[in-house]
């Protein structure tokens, strides 16, 4: 795939600096280090949904609704909960008249359909990257072209990119849905794709459809955004030389998913994703001297900050960053926010 983005192309060489964090050691051993990857955590979508909660609880005060999590970060769920955002499953559960701000993984248009029926002030938090996948799916339906949206089953920008077309687009969960799925001219087809999934299968899957259809015509430049591509270069870097990759980041997060999978399939021995240094066996440190470090686009840097203190308790003070590239990216807050009260 090329590079795509401005903090994509800013690519820097691998540089390596080792600082110190401040726990006290209880055991020492010099061979044990920590290969921090660079960059990790926190991306530009992020940070404006994140912001944008914040203005919006400063704005308004208490309660902010808010449709879906705003990030799949249950720290920033929690901590956004606890200053008073409610979160919500749908538009149904806002009252009428109140303000509701959408989540970073965008939606269908039926959602905001349903919004205007309720008189809601709708704040959109969807990523401007993930907005892009919306036109390009809106370009192909217009041009009568069937969609093939590579991408998970179920994941809620999955459902926002599906609702932008719903009679077009065709979900191909993976290389092995290529072979099966149906489209109604075989010289008309496009593809498209979720912007957190792993580089490398998502090759594997529209060479597969490639091969199925030589007319396929495709994005004008990645869907996988900047951030998902830099955060698994940078932890195959730090794989390939790890016994244990731990990656920061819940469940639920795709990109932070993908993080652990690149990790395993770059040579760690093990990789685990964990919501917080809390959730981290103590076994799997058992025979181990390197370990990678690194942390989902949606997992703020104190699940870091804390996940090094924790290590440093038990042995591991010597920390490398492992810098891939340097991010520049950053998206102003939604129209609406940047207007004086
Ligand atoms: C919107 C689009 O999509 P994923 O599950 O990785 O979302 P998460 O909230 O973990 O990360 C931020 C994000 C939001 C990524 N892409
Ligand atoms: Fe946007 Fe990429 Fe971050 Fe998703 S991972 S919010 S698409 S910048």
């Amino acid at each position: 795939m090329t590079s795509h983005g401005s903090a994509r192309r800013s690519t820097t060489p691998t540089a390596c600096r080792s600082t110190s964090p401040a726990a006290e050691p209880v055991h020492q051993d010099s061979a044990r280090r920590i290969l921090l990857a660079a960059p990790r955590g926190f991306c530009a979508g992020v940070e404006r949904a994140v912001a944008t909660v914040e203005r919006v609880l400063e704005r308004h005060g208490p309660p902010v609704y808010v449709r879906k999590e705003i990030v799949h970060n249950r720290r920033v769920v929690e901590e956004l909960r606890s200053r008073g955002a409610v979160f919500v499953e749908d538009t149904d559960q806002v009252p009428e008249g109140a303000v509701v701000i959408l989540s970073a993984h965008g939606v269908a248009p039926t959602v905001h359909a349903d919004a205007a029926r309720r008189r809601l002030r709708v704040i959109d938090a969807t990523c401007p990257l993930v907005t892009k996948v919306h036109r390009e799916a809106q370009r192909f339906a217009r041009d009568d072209y069937d969609i093939l949206l590579i991408g998970h089953a179920g994941h809620e920008e999955v459902i926002g990119t599906l609702g932008q077309a719903p009679d077009r687009i065709h979900l191909v969960d993976g290389p092995h849905d290529a072979a099966s799925v149906q489209v109604r001219d075989e010289t008309k087809v496009a593809w498209l794709s979720q912007t957190t999934l792993s580089v490398d299968e998502t090759r594997a899957t529209v060479q597969a459809l490639q091969a199925r259809f030589p007319a396929l015509a495709g994005p004008a430049g990645e869907d996988i955004c900047y951030a998902t591509q830099n955060r698994q270069t940078a932890v195959r870097r730090i794989a390939a030389r790890s016994d244990l990759v731990l990656v920061l980041g819940s469940a639920n997060s795709s990109n932070s998913q993908r993080l652990a999978e690149v990790a395993r399939n770059a040579g760690a021995r093990a990789a685990h994703l964990v919501d917080s240094a809390a959730h981290i066996d103590d076994s799997w440190l058992d025979g181990t001297t390197t370990i990678g470090l690194t942390s989902g686009a949606s997992a703020p840097e104190s699940l870091v900050t804390e996940t090094l203190h924790w290590l440093a308790q038990r042995g591991w003070h010597r920390i490398e960053t492992v810098t891939v590239t340097t991010e520049t990216q950053h998206f102003a807050l939604p129209h609406s926010l940047t207007k004086p009260a």
